[in-house]
């Protein structure tokens, strides 16, 4: 029988009533540079235990799902070279047991199927520009029931498309004190977002209200990078299409894309996008382990 593996800190939160936060690991293996990637999962998951909340890094180890992984189980996963999943390449990973970084997706229905309700994660997958190429985050989003907090996406992707895809696939998607959609490494798109919360608890509660009513699906809280850690919009740009070019150049399609594109941002901005991504990752742990305890307390 598959079960997933639920450390046992996450397992008691989980049966008492707890906050817990998932955070996916296809940023560390994927997203960051060695040894940022390492340095960086540790200080969310101290985050999280400031603020009295229970992290649970999700990943796959030799086949194992594991909920709530140990530092020394994330080094084991990179020294793997694991694949990059969404949520369809679960059961391939598990029954030809290789190891595997979970992209938001899979991280989302493995949270699920754990009984967490709140991830934090640094930027959704969209709608990317050029060729049809459209995330599974968006379709796993529009069925799973989960709070999802992510500084929006990339600029690398047609943000327009991936916020007009939201609303078909009837993703909830509420500005965080911004009426923006948020894109990063910039700050803020000229997207409109049309609902816009100004504290924890009011996402908590239209979390609630919404699984009440039986509708399924993500609420996904879009909350910015922090202004001093933003960076021109036409600075990034310059980055991203040179990345762009290169992916083209040298035929890189498909999962390889937005790895690719995250490295070499970094390398061309001299590790400023770097810096950004790790701190708006903090900024999205911190949140999102607020609303877990919103969550937690409206529950009872
Ligand atoms: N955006 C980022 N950093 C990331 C990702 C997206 O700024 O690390 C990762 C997330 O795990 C996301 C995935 O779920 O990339 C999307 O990949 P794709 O576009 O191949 O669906
Ligand atoms: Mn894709």
């Amino acid at each position: 029988m598959v079960e997933l593996r639920i450390a046992k800190k996450v397992k008691e939160a989980l049966e008492n009533g707890q906050p817990v936060v998932a955070l996916e690991s296809t940023v560390i293996a994927h997203g960051l540079p060695y040894p940022h990637n390492v340095e960086t999962a540790k200080l969310l998951e101290d985050i999280c235990a400031e603020n009295g909340v229970v992290p649970a890094t999700i990943g796959v180890l030799k086949g194992e799902i594991i909920v709530g992984m140990t530092q020394e189980e994330i080094n084991e996963m990179l020294n793997d070279e694991p694949l990059k999943i969404g949520t369809r390449e679960i059961p391939y990973v598990v029954a030809m047991k290789k190891s595997a970084a979970t992209t938001v997706s899979a991280t989302m229905r493995i949270a699920k199927m754990a009984g967490i309700d709140v991830f934090a994660t640094g930027g959704i997958g969209g709608v990317h520009v050029g060729d049809w190429d459209v995330s599974q985050d968006i379709t796993e989003m529009a069925k799973t029931d989960l709070v999802v907090v992510s500084a929006g996406c990339k600029s690398i992707l047609d943000v327009k498309k991936t916020v007009e895809f939201m609303e078909t696939f009837q993703i909830l998607v509420l500005g965080y004190r911004t009426d923006k959609f948020p894109i990063f490494y910039e700050g803020l798109s000229s997207f409109a977002l049309e609902h816009v919360v100004q504290q924890p608890d009011e996402v908590a509660k239209i979390y609630l209200t919404k699984k009440e009513l039986g509708i399924e699906g993500a609420v996904l809280v879009a909350n910015p990078i922090p202004q001093e850690y933003a960076i021109e919009e036409s600075e990034v740009q310059k980055y991203i299409e040179q990345a762009l070019k290169e992916c083209e150049e040298k035929g890189i399609t498909g999962k390889q894309v937005t790895p690719y594109i995250l490295s070499r941002v970094a390398e061309l901005s001299n590790y400023k996008t770097l810096r950004a991504n790790i701190e708006l990752l903090k900024n999205n742990v911190r949140l999102a382990c607020q609303i877990a305890k919103e969550i937690v307390n409206l529950k009872v």
